[in-house]
């Protein structure tokens, strides 16, 4: 099994890639060493600065994840401040800002960036579309998942793996996955 240091603070995102890459014969391994998190409008110079920096310091081929979640009706807020946001406000007040909206589209996005030392970083990015539920709903998962609706379901509401066939994250891990099995 080929194991990559995988960079970051949250547990929960190191639970779910190491279910999605263990289906093609990767593991993860958490290194809570942290990085620099660059203040941007985007997520990937976000992982790419981060990823780079993390393998130069760990001497080792490592990857990170940036993720963010884009809500239409507030011009794309919280994005890439979703998790001092989170920290902030929080689901409910979240909510309260978007009481009365109909407009609930939003769109969960996630890049893993991967990089050996010395070298130029990779990207891959993924995204799931859903809505913000009118009210908190669920119990699993992390983050603002009891407030982000796919299929009229909250991430929250769903079992693991039942998220971690759609979700943002997993559709970057798949195309991370198929990059490192063509020899990467
Ligand atoms: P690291 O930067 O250390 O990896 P983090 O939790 O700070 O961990 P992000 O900046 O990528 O990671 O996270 C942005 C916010 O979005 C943060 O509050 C997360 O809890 C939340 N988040 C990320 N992925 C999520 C997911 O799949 N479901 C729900 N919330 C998520």
């Amino acid at each position: 099994m080929r194991k990559i240091i995988f960079v970051t603070g949250n547990p929960h995102k190191v639970r779910e890639a190491g279910d999605i890459l263990s289906h093609v014969g990767i593991t993860v391994e958490q290194n809570n060493c942290g990085y620099p998190e660059l203040q941007e409008n985007e997520l990937e110079p976000i992982a790419s600065f981060g990823a780079r920096w993390a393998a130069d310091k760990l001497d080792s081929e490592v990857m990170v994840d940036d993720s963010g979640l884009f809500i239409g009706a507030l011009g794309g807020f919280p994005g890439p401040y979703s998790a001092y946001v989170f920290d902030t406000l929080g689901n409910e007040r979240i909510l309260k800002l978007m009481e009365g909206e109909t407009n609930r589209r939003a769109v969960f996005k996630c890049v893993i960036g991967y990089c050996r030392p010395g070298e130029e970083p990779y990207l891959f990015s993924g995204e799931v579309a859903g809505e913000i539920a009118n009210e908190s709903r669920g119990s699993g998962g992390f983050g603002y998942d009891p407030i982000f609706a796919v299929g009229g379901m909250t991430f929250g509401e769903m079992v693991e793996e039942e998220k971690n066939r759609l979700s943002h994250r997993y559709a970057a891990l798949s195309k991370f996955a198929l990059w490192l099995k063509k020899g990467h």
